[in-house]
This record gives C-alpha cells, sequence and structure tokens, in this order.
C-alpha cells in the first residue's frame, strides 16, 4: 500500500568550502534535515522516542491523533470542581461568562491566564507523552502558546473552521509553527460539540479549502486528549445537546515563535515559586539558545531584577506620601 503522506528530505546546496569554514556559525536548523508531508507542513524532525513511535506515524499520516484517558478520573475532577469555582467569580476574565465574538463563541466560556489562577490545570500542560511527542515535532525549547479552559455551552453553534496557524502569513507548505491539544473533562459526542478536524488535512496545499463535511468529531471519553498539528483544520462543533462540553486546550509552539499568551507578564510574579519548573519554561521563562534574554541573562533572572527595582519604587513612594503628610 501506497503510503498517503510521504517524507520529503528537502535538499539543501552542498556548503561551499568557504561556509564550512570555522568561522561559519551553522545552527542544528540551518542543516538539511528539514522534511515536507504532503503539500502542507514541512518540519525538522527531532527524537522520535519508541514509546511513541506509534503515536508519531499516526499524526504524520492523519494530522492528529486521539490519546484516550491519559488523566485520571482525580485529575478530571478535580479540573471540573476548580472550573466551577472560577467560573462563578466575575475576576475570571472577559471571556469567562461567554465568548466576545463568534470565533470564542458566544455561548463558550474561557478561561484565560489559567497560571495565574489556579495550579489545579499545571498536570494537563506537561504530560509526559505530550512532551515527548513535541520533542519529534517541535524543536527544543519549544513553548507554551495558549492555555485555556474552554466550555461550549448547550445550544453553541459551530466555531469558524481553522487552523491554529492561520494568523502567521506564510504559503503552503509552511514550517510546522506549533501544535494543538484539546483535553476533554466531559466526555466528547457529536452532540455535544466535540472538537471537529479533518484528518489529513494537515497535507493541503493552499487551493484546498475546508468544509464541514469533511469533518469528523473527536469523540473520546472524559479524560483524553486530541493532540494535532497546527497545519490540521479543524474547530469546535456544535452543542445540540442539554449540557456543556468543558474542556480546556493547551496549544505549544517553536521557541522562536511569539506565543499567543504574553504568560510572563499574565503570571503573577510573586508566585513563580508554585509553579513547576517544566512549565515555567513553557511559559518562557527560558531562552532558546540567547533568545528572549534580560540584559543577557535568563528571563527568570530578569523578573527578580524588575521585583527589586518595583519594591525600591513602592517604598520611595511610601517614603514620599510619609514626608507629604508630615
Ligand atoms: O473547542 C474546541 O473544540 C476547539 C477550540 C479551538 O480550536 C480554538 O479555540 O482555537
Amino acid at each position: 500500500m501506497v503510503c498517503p503522506y510521504v517524507l520529503v528530505k528537502l535538499g539543501m546546496s552542498k556548503l561551499t568550502p568557504q561556509q564550512q569554514h570555522a568561522e561559519t556559525f551553522l545552527r542544528p536548523s540551518q542543516g538539511p534535515q528539514r522534511v515536507q508531508i504532503g503539500k502542507g507542513t514541512t518540519f525538522l524532525p527531532g527524537k522520535k522516542d519508541p514509546s511513541v513511535a506509534h503515536l508519531i506515524d499516526h499524526v504524520l499520516e492523519h494530522g492528529y491523533v486521539i490519546l484516550p484517558n491519559i488523566f485520571t478520573e482525580a485529575q478530571v475532577s478535580a479540573a471540573k470542581k476548580e472550573l466551577a469555582r472560577l467560573e462563578a467569580l466575575e475576576s475570571s476574565g472577559p471571556a469567562s461568562q461567554g465568548g466576545r465574538n463568534r470565533f470564542e463563541g458566544f455561548e463558550t466560556k474561557r478561561i484565560y491566564a489559567l497560571v495565574d489562577k489556579s495550579r489545579v490545570y499545571d498536570c494537563f500542560a506537561i504530560h509526559d507523552t505530550v512532551m515527548k511527542l513535541n520533542d519529534y515535532f517541535l524543536q527544543p525549547n519549544f513553548l507554551m502558546t495558549s492555555f485555556h479552559t474552554v466550555n461550549i455551552g448547550p445550544g453553541s453553534k459551530a466555531q469558524e473552521i481553522h487552523t491554529d496557524d492561520g494568523l502567521i502569513a506564510l504559503p503552503r507548505p509552511r514550517p510546522l509553527m506549533g501544535i494543538g491539544t484539546m483535553v476533554s473533562f466531559d466526555d466528547f459526542t457529536a452532540e455535544n460539540g466535540a472538537t471537529s478536524l479533518i484528518p489529513g488535512s494537515h497535507l493541503w496545499d493552499d487551493d484546498r479549502r475546508p468544509t464541514r463535511e469533511e469533518m469528523i468529531p473527536a469523540v473520546m471519553p472524559a479524560g483524553s486528549m486530541a493532540y494535532f498539528l497546527n497545519t490540521l483544520w479543524h474547530s469546535g462543533g456544535a452543542n445540540t445537546s442539554q449540557k456543556p462540553r468543558r474542556s480546556i486546550t493547551i496549544q505549544y509552539c517553536q521557541p522562536w515563535l511569539r506565543t499567543f499568551e504574553n504568560f510572563t507578564i499574565s503570571m503573577g510574579w510573586e508566585d513563580l515559586d508554585q509553579v513547576p519548573k517544566r512549565l515555567m519554561q513553557l511559559m518562557g521563562f527560558s531562552t532558546h539558545d540567547f533568545m528572549g534574554y534580560v540584559d543577557g541573562k535568563s528571563p527568570r533572572a530578569g523578573v527578580e531584577m524588575r521585583k527589586k527595582r518595583l519594591i525600591e519604587w513602592a517604598l520611595k513612594e511610601k517614603e514620599k506620601e510619609r514626608q507629604s503628610k508630615l
């Protein structure tokens, strides 16, 4: 059987003797290892951990893979309880009571800046299997770009069909910029708005446009994950059931890309020590080579520098106020 996806090694012109000169600083990403899948996606394959090789092959062929029950009942139950607490608070953000546009979904509640609001969701962002899959599809030091709950209420219409790299104006085949994931807190069904996706659409060129008829629902039990390349066409589904479809989406991106959510600011700096180290790195408190530095040091060191300056400033302001009252 002919495999529907083809890993094509993209040719790189051989280096001239001058380029091979010791003075030339070539990074691994400038080497000849980039591959193309179909007409839609190119990427630099990373380490293929044998324990996830079958999952990688599924993603290469279909653009996504379902990871059933990768989270425990306890994790899912804590996530739902915390969601009820957060959604009851007005301070939970501008889309926590309903979306502000068709894309967010008027009947869909989203809680952004989750890293700042709760520690219950940390475990969903750093699952070992997901890290291993990302190690293959993304470059080392990949980041988290998006991390928020998605609660599609009864009566919600289907979301607009999109790819998560749609903001990036590059033609297909284009470099893989990131990975999308949806984690189900409720069973995802065709009726309650399971994420809809078009298998194989990561292989398409720009001339092919998606249609609703080509979509399939990512049906999966609560505690599962749909993992997909962000060149894959997908959308939230319509919820025709009587109950909400609760979930969290976590997206990851290449280490050299601007992230959707600016996690280094959305997280309160006073609480940074409570965040797992791996998550901190994913949030951008890290560097990629020297990309992301603060005054030549790590962003974490930069935060301490800013905190010190803020404290000094606050003390001076307090002293000024005291003096003015004398
Ligand atoms: O809610 C879903 O199933 C998908 C959400 C999504 O793709 C998005 O908001 O970008």
